[in-house]
Formats: C-alpha cells, sequence, structure tokens
C-alpha cells in the first residue's frame, strides 16, 4: 500500500495496477450455459428475428420485474427512439440532462425537443418542481431517468404528469434489478426502457428491452421493433430494425441467471468502500436506499473541492495515473455537449444543481471484476491523496508548468 506522494504513479512511482481497472467491465455469468445455448443456437440454425432466445428472454423479465410486455431490443438507444414513436411524442420533450447523452440524443434522433430540467442534489435525479416549471404549450412528455440504479421520484413525477396531461415514462437502462416503493423498476409510467449493455447488471453483450401495460403500445412497439411488419409480409406502419439478436439473448439468459450473484458483488464491493472511505473529509459515496432492492450497480463519490483542497479532476488524474480509470459520468451535462450546447433556450440552460454535480462526481471501479483487494488499494490511494490534497495539487501544478 503506498503511503507517501512520491510513491505516486503521477509523481514517478510505480503503476498501482498492471492492467486498467475499468468501472465498466463486465459481469459474465456461467460460461458452460452460455455455451451450451450458443451451441443449441446454430444447430438450430435460428440466430436472430425474435427466436426462441429472445422470447425466454423477454418472458424471464416480465416474469422478474412483474409487468405484462416485454419487447427485447438490439440496444436500449434504440428502444427509446421506438417507445418515443410508439408513444406519440411530439415537439418538446422534458428529461434530465444528468444522464448518459443517449437519453436526451435519442428524443433528438426521432426529431423531438429535448428540454432539460434540473435534478434534486442528493437522488441526482429529475427534481418534479424543476419539470414542472419547464412545461410548455409544447411538451407533450417526461422521460425520467433512474440514475445509478436508485428510483427517481416516481410519485412527484406522476402527479406532474397527470396535472399537466403528459405522458411519462422511464428510461431505467441503469436500474435492472432496482425497486420503487418495494416493486421491481419498471412497472411504471406509460412504459420503461431497460439496458443489456456489456456494462450493465444484466447484459446481452448490446440490448435493451422496452417494458409496459399497455396492450396497444407493445404491439405497436413490436411492429416497429421489425420494419412495421404485422405478420410474414404485410407492413401496416413505419418501422426500423430494432431487434435483439439469438447470441444476445443467449447471454441475457445466461447473465439473467446470475443476477443475484452480481448484485451481492455490488453489494460487498460498494460497503467496502464505504467502510474505507468513511470520514475522510470533503469525500461523500453517494449511499442506496436499504429499504428497496438496489442494484448497487454504480460506487459514486462525490468531492467538496473547497472543503478538501483538490478538484474531482485531480483526483482522478492522480487514479488514471494508477490505471485506475475512474469515471466523470455524466460530465458536464447533456446540456453542454452538442447540439444542445449550441442551441440554448432564450436566457440559457439554467441547471445550477447540474453543474454543480456533474463538477464533482467520480464513478470508481466495482463489479465481479474489481477485486477486494483492489478496492483496498483504490481506497489506500484516494486517503493518501485526499489526506495531502494542498502538496498533491501543488505538485501537479508544478508538473505541468514544467511540461
Ligand atoms: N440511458 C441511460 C441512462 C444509460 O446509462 C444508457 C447507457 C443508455 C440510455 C443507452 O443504453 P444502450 O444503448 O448502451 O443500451 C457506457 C455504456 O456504453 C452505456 O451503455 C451506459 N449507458 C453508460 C453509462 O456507460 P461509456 O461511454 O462509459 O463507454 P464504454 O461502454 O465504452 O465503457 C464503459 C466502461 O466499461 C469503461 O470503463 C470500459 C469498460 N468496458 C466496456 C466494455 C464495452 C469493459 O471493460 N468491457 C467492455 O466490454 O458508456
Amino acid at each position: 500500500m503506498k503511503s507517501t506522494l512520491e510513491e505516486l504513479a503521477v509523481f514517478g512511482g510505480p503503476v498501482a495496477f498492471e492492467r486498467p481497472l475499468h468501472v465498466g467491465a463486465p459481469n459474465i455469468g456461467s460460461r458452460r450455459h452460455l455455451f451450451q445455448r450458443l451451441n443449441i443456437m446454430l444447430d438450430a440454425r435460428w440466430l436472430t428475428n425474435d427466436g426462441p432466445y429472445v422470447q425466454q428472454f423477454e418472458q424471464a423479465i416480465r416474469q422478474q420485474i412483474g409487468i405484462k410486455h416485454c419487447i427485447g431490443t438490439c440496444n436500449a438507444t434504440v428502444a427509446l427512439e421506438i417507445l418515443v414513436r410508439a408513444a406519440g411524442l411530439s415537439g418538446e420533450v422534458i428529461v434530465p440532462a444528468f444522464t448518459f447523452v443517449a437519453t436526451a440524443h435519442a428524443l433528438r434522433w426521432v426529431g423531438l425537443t429535448p428540454v432539460f430540467a434540473d435534478i434534486h442534489p442528493s437522488s441526482h435525479t429529475l427534481d418534479p418542481a424543476a419539470v414542472e416549471a419547464a412545461i410548455t404549450p409544447r411538451t407533450s412528455g417526461i422521460m425520467a431517468v433512474h440514475l445509478w440504479g436508485r428510483p427517481c421520484d416516481v410519485d412527484g413525477l406522476e402527479a406532474v404528469a397527470a396535472r399537466h396531461d403528459l405522458v411519462l415514462a422511464f428510461d431505467a437502462a441503469q436500474a435492472v434489478g432496482s425497486s420503487y416503493r418495494g416493486k421491481p423498476i419498471g412497472q411504471r409510467g406509460l412504459a420503461e426502457v431497460l439496458s443489456f449493455h456489456a456494462t450493465k447488471i444484466v447484459n446481452s453483450f448490446e440490448g435493451g428491452a422496452i417494458v409496459t401495460n399497455d396492450d396497444e403500445l407493445a404491439e405497436r412497439v413490436r411492429r416497429m421493433r421489425c420494419f412495421g411488419f404485422s405478420d410474414y409480409d404485410t407492413v401496416t406502419a413505419l418501422g426500423i430494425n430494432g431487434k435483439m439478436t439469438e447470441a444476445a439473448a443467449a447471454m441475457g439468459l445466461t447473465s439473467l441467471e446470475s443476477l443475484s450473484t452480481f448484485v451481492d458483488a455490488n453489494k460487498s464491493r460498494h460497503e467496502l468502500y464505504g467502510r474505507l472511505l468513511s470520514g475522510t473529509p470533503g469525500l461523500t459515496l453517494l449511499p442506496y436506499d436499504e429499504r428497496e432492492r438496489c442494484n448497487y450497480q454504480y460506487v459514486v463519490v462525490e468531492i467538496d473541492e473547497p472543503s478538501v483542497g483538490l478538484s474531482r479532476d485531480e483526483l482522478q488524474r492522480v487514479l488514471f495515473a494508477e490505471n485506475i480509470l475512474a469515471r466523470r459520468y455524466f460530465y458536464p451535462g447533456c446540456h453542454r455537449v452538442e447540439p444542445y450546447a449550441s442551441e440554448p433556450p432564450t436566457g440559457g440552460w439554467r441547471l445550477p444543481v447540474t453543474d454543480r454535480i456533474a463538477g464533482r462526481v467520480l464513478c470508481l471501479p466495482t463489479g465481479t471484476a474489481a477485486s477486494l483487494a483492489a478496492i483496498r488499494q483504490i481506497c489506500g490511494l484516494i486517503r493518501l491523496t485526499l489526506a495531502r490534497a494542498h502538496d498533491v495539487r501543488r505538485r501537479l501544478q508544478a508538473r505541468e508548468v514544467a511540461l
């Protein structure tokens, strides 16, 4: 364990990790089950187009969430695009800017205008009061996000949507395996969108799904996912190719079998970070609500620069030098990336909480690929860096001048 600044890689010491330690290294699950499924798939020569594994995966997700319909897709971004079209949204849709850019891009890609509303400082998710203030006569819906696998204020947003007769849907890309008020996330609003990207708690390499209790919406989504075909050779609507492959579904099923193992791994890592970082001045680890089921998918810390004397970006530089690829999710916020940055509303985007949080948050490695020993090392490096924050800053600045 390093104990002096000279030992830090950023100042010329040895690199702590030989290979990069990623935030989102995938959980794998049973290779045997995966290869069995892939062999069956190859023998059957059925590789895509709503095959048996896609149907099994959709059924498994339906059961897991307790929902009527699940339509698997090639990824969550396309699922969002299909959903907003199938829901008939038009004009403006209110979204958080503090989310992965796919939430906003999916809307924009289909010609909608994302309108960014601010978030609550402790939940990092949409603030219903800010949403209400952002409503205009052009608003048709709200796309809320369950960030970090933690639910947003579903009840509060439902009340706003009901008052203004707006469609409410959820981007639940990060929230598979988590609950809201004791019930699995995925049951609320008109529909919710899940992601099974490689970095997610359940992964199908790439993949997504739309889950809903609405029969008509589900039917429209199914057609849109497959070019608008209503049967073997009849096209009844505009559609796209948003299908999930059989190999993806085989991986999804295999991954889903191990969901509780993955959650336990994440939980033990989150607890370890909590124990080892507790009492570190200027650092807060975002908690999960122990009354809910949580997937503990992200280990999120906030760095308070004024009290610690070091910025989040400076800490990230120290960690990167050690091959710890901690991420500044979701800096700088969608409103500050293109095309949205160049198209601000009159008076500019006013999202003070988003701006503040986007400057403080750092996500640390977790999941089955990050060993507990690695996490002990990461915490030791963070504690050392923050305890000597002023010296670290001085040395980093001196290095910049020297370069
Ligand atoms: N809405 C929300 C709220 C989302 O968070 C996302 C996706 C979406 C919508 C869209 O879902 P999809 O269309 O992707 O299904 C990652 C993921 O690519 C992205 O899916 C995820 N959110 C986002 C939060 O994180 P990046 O920009 O961090 O890059 P990526 O995927 O290259 O790398 C993530 C980390 O994982 C790195 O530390 C490298 C590591 N990694 C990645 C892959 C793919 C591995 O170790 N192995 C791998 O195979 O976006």
